[in-house]
């Protein structure tokens, strides 16, 4: 696409109204444009962001098993009936799911079964503010799992936050998962995956260490209920909470290893068992012939939401810096070949700019540099420098541990 044919309307200025930088940004850059408080049109810049957001949460939904659908829009709209009273419909999805499932499945053989679908939701926020952040209209990732027990309702649960784990940590985002407050869609188990941040809106209480964890995306397969528990249990495993549960005097982390920040919250989990199944009827046949109600969890992921929590992640006084992780991936690969091949490799995989790597590398002098950049590698190329008299020359990835292999 040619600039001077892009709909890309840039503002000079920053807009008064937004207080944090995503939301500035997003404006500046064109991505959105305010249509009335809280809700926003997506301009193209923008659009092409949400959709690859979405095809992200899509993509690892899909793998952990779950079964796209999609459900009419019509939440936590109030609406006058005809004798003048106040309606309100459902803020989320679940007794609609619920009806659905009821409905359709009648035998534990049928299950487990898990939905979601990814849909614009209306919900009257007393404070839209941050732009995306917190809007009255929003994008969003919902799921809900159906299973015959407990136990299966648990690896549902589990398999979810795994996916969340690895939706977040594709985005180039560590998303902190937080035993969390059920609030109206109740039940006793539940966590917030929330990104740290000064400016997020919510209030937690993490133990340091667990910025030392390996957020990097867990291979897992999903069937295996004592590997995806394992994962589970090693993210739960140090103290991560939000405000409205943590309580000083029960904190089992010392003060002087406790971090109290602020966060944005990038999706929830929740499990509640058959409190939706029970008054709604929604009952299988189980292995018995006997009646049982279906064990429910539902899943959320905020996918405009995390547009604006990118770029608060992710910018500089300049603008915005999109992540890009396929260097790091093809990086990574080389170096595994060529450690493999029995070369011996120093690989500079620290968070620094190309020019101080440059600088370092000279500095010490190897006599062979391999250098990883986007565009070359989107033409499958790697360069090679000679550090002896400067000589660059394109090299086919591929063939990159042949060369060396000699
Ligand atoms: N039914 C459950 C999960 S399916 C549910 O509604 N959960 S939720 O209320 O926690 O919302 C899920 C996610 O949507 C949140 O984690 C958050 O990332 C996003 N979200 C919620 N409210 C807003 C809002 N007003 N603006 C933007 N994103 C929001």
């Amino acid at each position: 696409m040619r600039l001077s044919q892009y709909f890309l309307p840039l503002l000079r200025e920053n807009p008064s109204e937004a207080q944090i930088v995503s939301h500035r940004l997003m404006l500046r850059a064109g991505m959105i444009r305010q249509s009335s408080a809280g809700i926003y049109s997506w301009l193209p810049l923008g659009l092409r962001v949400l959709k690859r957001v979405e095809q992200i949460v899509r993509e690892e939904q899909d793998r952990s098993g779950a079964q796209e659908i999609l459900m009419p829009s019509k939440e936590m709209l109030r609406i006058k009936d005809r004798h003048d009273r106040e309606m309100l419909y459902g803020p989320t999805n679940e007794e609609q799911v619920t009806e659905i499932v009821g409905a359709s499945i009648k035998s534990y053989r049928d299950l487990p079964k898990n939905l979601y679908h990814i849909q614009w939701k209306f919900r009257d926020e007393v404070r839209p503010r941050f732009g995306v952040m917190r809007g009255r209209e929003f994008l969003m990732k919902d799921n809900y799992s159906f299973d015959l027990d407990a136990a299966g309702a648990k690896h549902s649960y589990n398999k979810m936050f795994v996916a969340y784990l690895r939706t977040f940590a594709r985005m180039g985002l560590k998303a902190i998962p937080m035993r969390a407050d059920t609030g109206p869609i109740g039940g006793d188990l539940s966590h917030e995956f929330i990104i740290l941040a000064e400016t997020g809106e919510s209030e937690v209480y993490v133990d340091r260490d667990f910025l030392d964890l390996n957020f990097e995306n867990p291979d897992v397969d999903y069937d295996d209920e004592q590997i995806v528990q394992t994962i589970v249990d090693y993210f739960t495993s140090l103290y991560a909470a939000t405000g409205e549960i943590h309580k000083p005097e029960a904190c089992p982390v010392p003060p002087e290893r406790l971090i109290a920040t602020r966060g944005i919250e990038v999706g929830q989990t929740f499990y509640f068992g058959t409190k939706y199944s029970v008054p709604m009827g929604a009952v299988v046949a189980g292995p018995n012939g006997e009646e049982v109600p279906l064990e429910m969890g539902s899943y959320g992921i905020g996918v405009s939401r995390l547009v604006g929590a990118l770029i608060e992640a992710n910018h500089d006084d300049n603008g915005i810096i999109w992540p890009d992780d396929k260097c790091r991936v093809a990086a990574d690969d080389l170096y595994g070949k060529l450690r493999n091949a029995g070369i011996d490799v120093l690989y500079d995989d620290r968070d620094d700019s190309p020019g101080a790597k440059f600088a370092a590398m000279d500095l010490i002098g190897l006599p062979d540099q391999l250098i990883i950049g986007p565009r070359g590698l989107a033409a499958g190329n790697i360069e090679w420098k000679h550090r002896r008299d400067g000589a660059r020359q394109d090299l086919p990835l591929d063939t990159a541990v042949g060369r060396f292999a000699a």
